[in-house]
């Protein structure tokens, strides 16, 4: 993994200093989760938790910047909780929550909205993307001001580390300059937070598309594969995985070549083996023998998460109860940055 930027010293007061360093990331309930999600994200929350204070939360709320099926939002919602588990996160060291649960999230995203300029939001790729792909009049102003309140996810929390792919890391430098804006403009608030990407698996490319990154909601069926498909459906998907007519397996950032380098990079992340390794294994081998092989490397990496991930599901008590738990240590610790934020800019303190 890949330390972004360079460390600049947590800013907080000295109050909130006085603790381990964290973490915090999220990923949407906007679908099946995708092995992208799996090696851009989990993966890599999984190894850095017993390091880091880590909170990782299902982002319902950025869920709803696009039309979402309530059911469907609920569904999915508790299905992810089941998988952050399923993928080894642990409740001793996380904090497994759902965004809405904790309202400050909505109030920080609010406060921050209020002094974001718009030209730093319209430089935002993720939202030139996203948009392009739907009818302008169904754009909400929501899609827009996503990364406000992805700032406010992190900076509630006083975050040291956020660790995502690589689509979200022009959205950790938003919250950078944010919280450094605010902290000059307010005096010292809030921790400056540092990106981490993962060195494999920070972007996995659609296996139709491998020129566009693998999406939980892009819905051609051999598009993405999803960490609950079942495996027989996994290893057809890779099997039918676009590639090119070069017959070269080598790692490549030519685009003619994307697709044989996403199948090598996805078998680099689920085995972890250096990229001289692999070319090695697959010197003189044919497209067929290197679908087979990563094929069944993602089928192995997928079984005992699907198992898991099976008898979770039938405990939904105790995904309830860790939800629960973990949105109460959420509240305490973003109220408090809460707190200090409506001070600082001038809110009249409630009587308790
Ligand atoms: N293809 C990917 N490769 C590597 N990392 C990825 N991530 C997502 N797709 C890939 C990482 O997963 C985390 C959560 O992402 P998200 O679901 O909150 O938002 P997203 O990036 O918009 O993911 P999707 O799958 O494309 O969702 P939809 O289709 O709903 O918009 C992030 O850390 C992200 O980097």
């Amino acid at each position: 993994m890949t330390n972004q930027n360079s460390a600049s010293p947590a800013s907080a007061p000295d109050v909130v200093k006085q603790r381990p360093p964290r973490i915090l990331s999220g990923i949407q309930p906007s679908g099946q989760l995708t092995i992208g999600n799996y090696l851009g994200a989990l993966k890599q929350w999984a190894a850095l938790q017993s390091q880091y204070d880590s909170f990782y939360c299902i982002v319902d709320m950025h869920a709803i910047t696009v039309p979402q099926d309530p059911a469907e939002l609920r569904e999915a919602s508790v299905r992810n909780a089941a998988l952050y588990l399923a993928c080894g996160l642990e409740t001793k060291h996380c904090t497994i929550f759902i965004q809405s649960h904790v309202s400050a999230h909505s109030e920080l995203g609010w406060i921050l909205n209020c002094m974001t300029p718009m030209g730093w939001l319209n430089r935002m790729t993720q939202f030139k993307d996203k948009s392009a792909k739907m009818q302008a009049d169904s754009i909400g102003s929501g899609l827009f001001t996503y990364p406000t309140l992805m700032a406010a996810d992190i900076l509630l929390y006083q975050t040291d580390l956020v660790p995502v792919g690589d689509d979200q890391k022009q959205h950790v430098e938003l919250t950078r300059d944010l919280a450094q804006r605010f902290n000059s403009m307010y005096g010292e608030t809030f921790t400056i937070p540092n990106v981490m990407i993962p060195v494999a698996g920070a972007r996995v490319m659609g296996l139709d598309t491998p020129t566009a990154k693998m999406s939980k909601s892009e819905k051609a069926d051999g598009h993405a594969v999803f960490l609950l498909d079942p495996l027989d459906k996994v290893r057809k998907k890779i099997m039918r995985a676009t590639t090119d007519s070069d017959r070269v397996i080598k790692f490549s950032t030519d685009p003619e070549r994307a697709g044989v380098n996403n199948l090598l990079t996805i078998y680099q992340a689920f085995t972890e083996r250096s990229r001289e390794d692999i070319e090695a294994q697959f010197d003189s081998k044919g497209y067929g023998d290197l679908k087979k092989t990563v094929a069944e490397a993602v089928a192995e990496g997928l079984k005992p998460i699907q198992e898991r991930y099976n008898q979770l599901m039938g405990e939904k008590g105790y995904i309830y109860e860790v939800l629960k738990k973990s949105a109460d240590r959420a509240n305490e610790v973003a109220s408090t940055t809460l707190d200090l934020v409506r001070d600082r800019i001038g809110f009249v303190k409630p009587l308790r």
